[in-house]
């Protein structure tokens, strides 16, 4: 083809794909829908319907669509490769077969990641075959660089795919951004109803790609399926409490998700009754909203009864009979356990790794929980706080490594705040402040070290007000190597982050239940 008359092909599909509609005609790879005729029978049925162009993956489909219609077809081949990320058309002749087999558009993956060819190798090649060129792309980098190699339209289809959840919603905001760049901008990715079509199109996009929800029978029965669950066979709802020796957290948890929650400060003045009284208060608005109810506190559990490790982190007095009296205020079956043991069967459920874990909280206490062979161990089991071993005075380890052992350090050296302070003077490489976090994790690294010996764990989870701080797992990570250990325990900060205890005690409420 001519240049000129190549540049007038290029306007022309421009125009003709200017604010219209495109139906990706993808079928499940493997499921029921996965041939020709139906593909075509897809793409036919959108084109009669109002649709103005297909996208379409792999070469035979594509020469299968072409010889039923003229109307554009954007074709692509995914690969699943094994040295590389990326999987939309990643090669030479993957857009050599889509041009042969008659696709107008060629897309290919536009991500800055480790991939067979560059994105400029590519955008040549499309060109070279005559063809236009769709940029996949996840960001605004991504896009820019791909528009400085030529591309003809940029989409916002990897989105969300290159690390981290898969998000829900359609991401309209790139949209947005990519309009800034140029009037070529191909809306795709999750846009599953019409009022999201509609606001890529608000956003500036020129057009826009529905997929899964016109053509993905499978996907689209299954949104049907748990909409009806969720009110045939509602999930049920726990009232989940997490007590620490500073703070309270109730909450909502349906799903092992946190549909509602409140924090307030621990009354380290108070009594157990008092708050018991406290916890059923938070939850005096969710009446009626619950049908379960789970209670982790600091402190030992057994057989229903709390008692103190340690006064300084909760002065609980005598032995309390948690159980029997929150289902006297709550007027419901209670399941009761320790924080930190909580916290560690939350964190093996977040994930699916099934081996062996232990998680430490460094918070006002250090607590910790064993998982063993996927069973939570009970009992006074992972109270690593309440060890002795390194300590000078007869007090446990946890006086020397928690918040309130940071915060009095840095009162005695003439500076009186909070522990988070202290970990942003240290990050500010204040000396005094560095040397106290440096002694913390000087500490528990030890601790965690022993703690591999004794149990030997896939990983030890950190959790906690401190646990959790900027900075401090890779001060510890940093001091274990230096310790040079003959067994390096793996270190992992909560999936669940703070609510890692009050997802693990509503899974419990549920599994628990006499
Ligand atoms: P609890 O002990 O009640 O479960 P936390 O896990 O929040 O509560 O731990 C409380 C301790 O952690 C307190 O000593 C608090 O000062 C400290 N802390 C809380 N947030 C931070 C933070 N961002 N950085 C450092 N320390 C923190
Ligand atoms: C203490 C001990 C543990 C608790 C841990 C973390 C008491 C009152 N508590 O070691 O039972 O798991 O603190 O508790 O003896 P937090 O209050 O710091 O979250």
């Amino acid at each position: 083809m001519k240049r000129d008359d190549n540049e007038k092909s290029v306007s022309a599909l421009k125009t003709t794909l200017k604010n219209a509609l495109i139906v990706s005609c993808q079928p499940v790879p493997g499921g029921a829908m996965d041939d020709s005729p139906y593909v075509v029978g897809f793409a036919l049925a959108a084109l009669s319907a109002g649709a103005v162009g297909v996208r379409v993956e792999s070469a035979r489909y594509v020469a299968a669509v072409r010889a039923a219609t003229d109307a554009p077809i954007i074709g692509l081949i995914k690969r699943d490769l094994d040295d590389s990320p990326v999987r939309i058309t990643p090669f030479l002749d993957d857009v050599t077969a889509l041009a042969e087999a008659g696709a107008d558009i060629i897309a290919f993956d536009a991500t800055d990641r480790v991939r067979p060819l560059t994105v400029e190798a590519l955008a040549k090649a499309v060109r070279d075959a005559g063809k236009l060129s769709m940029a996949d792309c996840s960001c605004v980098e991504d896009a820019r660089h791909a528009l400085a190699t030529g591309v003809d339209f940029v989409g916002t289809t990897m989105s969300g795919y290159t690390g981290g959840p898969e998000p829900v919603d359609p991401d309209i905001d790139l949209v947005t951004s990519l309009r800034e760049l140029t009037p070529d901008v191909i809306a795709e990715g999750r846009i599953r109803t019409i009022e999201q079509a509609q606001a890529a199109a608000r956003a500036g996009a020129s057009c826009v790609v529905v997929g899964s929800a016109i053509t993905r029978t499978e996907h689209v029965t299954a949104w049907f399926r748990d909409a009806l669950a969720e009110v045939y066979a509602p999930a049920p709802t726990v009232l989940a409490v997490d007590l620490g020796g500073t703070k309270t957290m109730a909450a909502l948890v349906q799903a092992g998700e946190v549909i509602d929650s409140v924090v307030f400060p621990t009354d380290r003045n108070n009594s157990c009754e008092g708050w018991l009284a406290s916890i059923v208060e938070a939850a005096e608005p969710w009446k009626g909203r619950y049908n379960a109810v789970g209670i982790a506190v600091t402190g030992a559990v057994r057989d229903g009864y709390w008692r103190a490790m340690n006064k300084a982190t909760l002065g609980i007095q005598g032995e309390f009979p948690l159980e029997a009296r929150a289902v006297d205020l709550l007027g419901f079956p209670v399941v009761v356990a320790n924080d930190a043991q909580a916290a560690a069967w939350g964190e093996f459920k977040a994930t699916d790794d099934r081996s062996d874990l232990v998680f430490m909280t460094v918070s006002t206490g250090l607590g910790g929980g064993i998982v063993s062979d996927g069973r939570l161990l009970r009992g006074i089991s992972g109270h690593f706080g309440q060890m002795r071993g390194q300590t000078i005075e007869n007090l446990p380890i946890e006086s020397r490594i928690c918040g309130p052992w940071i915060a009095a350090e840095a009162k005695r050296l003439g500076h009186e705040c909070e522990p988070k302070d202290v970990f942003s003077a240290a990050d500010g490489g204040q000396e005094w402040a560095v040397s106290i976090i440096e002694a913390v994790a000087c500490r528990f690294a030890r601790l965690c070290c022993d703690i591999q010996l004794a149990i030997d764990p896939a990983r030890i989870v950190i959790g906690g007000g401190v646990g959790l701080a900027t900075g401090f797992l890779d001060r510890v990570r940093a001091e274990i190597s230096a310790l040079s250990p003959s067994a390096t325990p793996e270190l992992w900060a909560a999936t669940l982050g703070p609510k890692a205890g009050i997802i693990g005690i509503a899974d419990l409420a549920l599994s628990d239940r006499k």
